[in-house]
């Protein structure tokens, strides 16, 4: 297994559609593998493919408390939603901003597992918010997308200043 580098905003390479993964092959299965120990590292409760660079349809999530429920979701998609919520995000290609989002209460996700067998799994609390968020990666949509206009300049900016003085 290997770490990966996380992509961070503003990068464009975000904000691309990933593509749908067709065949489950060993490439596939390495990036989910190495996503899950970049997640850990990180630490995050999520981690969706195009956070390290990778254009396919992949997230994985575990936010067990042991750090020890792991779910690799290929070509998730929602497919109902009710309810509205709000709660704090953080987003690991958007490092030090927390900022509060409104999304669906519960959702129903339909996805296949790294063997290729559809499940579907429905969701509410923080389980359901991770996954909006992760398939909102697979979109080219960050949470900061959910904000006012306002507070994605002055987020903008501060990415840009921290970028900047990194370098
Ligand atoms: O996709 C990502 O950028 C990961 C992100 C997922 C997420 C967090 C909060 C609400 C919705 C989605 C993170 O994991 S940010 C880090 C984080 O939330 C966390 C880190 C360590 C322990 C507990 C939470
Ligand atoms: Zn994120």
């Amino acid at each position: 297994m290997a770490l990966l580098q996380i992509v961070e905003y503003p990068d464009p390479r975000l904000k691309n559609l990933a593509q749908p993964v067709s065949r489950i092959d060993r490439e596939i299965q390495k990036l989910a593998d190495d996503m899950a120990e970049t997640m850990y590292d990180a630490p995050g409760i999520g981690l969706a493919a195009p956070q390290v660079a990778a254009a396919h349809r992949v997230i994985v999530v575990d936010i067990s408390e042991n750090r020890n429920e792991l779910l690799t979701l290929v070509n998730p998609e929602i497919i109902a939603s009710s309810g509205e919520e709000e709660m704090k995000e953080g987003c690991l290609s958007v490092p030090g901003v927390l900022e509060t989002v409104r999304r669906a209460e519960r959702v129903k996700v339909r996805a296949q597992d790294l063997l290729g067998r559809t499940l579907e799994l429905e969701a509410d609390g923080l389980l359901a918010v991770c996954l909006q968020h992760e398939i909102d990666h697979l979109n080219g949509i960050l949470f900061v997308d959910h904000l006012s206009r306002l507070k994605q300049g002055l987020i903008r900016r501060k990415s840009e200043k921290r970028r900047r003085d990194r370098v």
